[in-house]
């Protein structure tokens, strides 16, 4: 196995389904969490001035979260085990950056927060949850895409933890994908990681 380097915030964000993997997987790595008063200093070092980036032993930097996470995935067989599973996988974590994107979390006027984050839920988070429990639902299997545990449940897992903190109870609103999330979190090495993770709303 590489040396892997995760260099990222102090935050679930963009990093947290690669950790996952890696808890999943066993896979030792560094988990590099940058202070917000050392990133101005680091940002002009970084491929394209931001987070997260991958080193992988001696290779070129890897940036991008969404092929971080692909690539983690095919190394680590949270890839579903054919192209066309991985490419529902590639689906489902689009669909999850897509409507996620609309919520306007740096917005620091408070009124247009709000609103925006009611949009974003209104229009487009709550329509595509309910698109996926519907099929998921339909589809009676264990997992979203695979027989086996993949990338798109644990971006699943991931979305649902966060949108917390825009709504309480959102998990609660799909229950076939609430008890999808409930397996993944009470899977051991999940178990572990998430009991020991840094505290972070986000
Ligand atoms: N498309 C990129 C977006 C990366 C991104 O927006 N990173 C943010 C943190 S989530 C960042 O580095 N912000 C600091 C900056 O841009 O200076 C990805 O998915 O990795």
């Amino acid at each position: 196995m590489p040396n892997y380097k995760l260099v990222y915030f102090n935050s679930k964000g963009r990093a947290e389904v690669v950790r996952l993997m890696f808890a999943e997987a066993g896979i030792e790595f560094e988990d590099k969490r940058v202070q917000e008063e050392d990133w101005p200093q680091l940002k002009p070092t970084m491929p394209f001035g931001q987070l997260p980036v991958l080193y992988i032993d001696d290779k070129p930097p890897l940036p991008q979260s969404g092929a971080i996470e692909r690539y983690v995935a095919r190394e680590l067989n949270f890839d579903g085990g054919s192209s066309l599973a991985f490419a529902y996988i590639d689906m489902v974590c689009n669909v999850l950056e897509d409507v996620g994107s609309k919520v306007p979390f740096m917005e620091e006027d408070e009124a247009k927060k709000a609103a925006g984050t009611k949009d974003a839920l209104e229009n487009h988070i709550y329509p595509a949850f309910d698109k996926i429990e519907k099929k998921f639902k339909e589809g009676g299997e264990e997992f979203l895409i695979a027989k086996r545990l993949t990338l798109a449940d644990l971006a699943i897992f991931h979305f649902s933890d966060v949108a917390r903190v825009i709504d309480a109870n959102f998990i609660t609103k799909y229950p076939t994908l609430d008890a999808l999330c409930k397996r993944v979190a009470a899977r051991p090495s999940i178990k572990k990681y998430l009991e020991n993770r840094p505290k972070t709303p986000l």
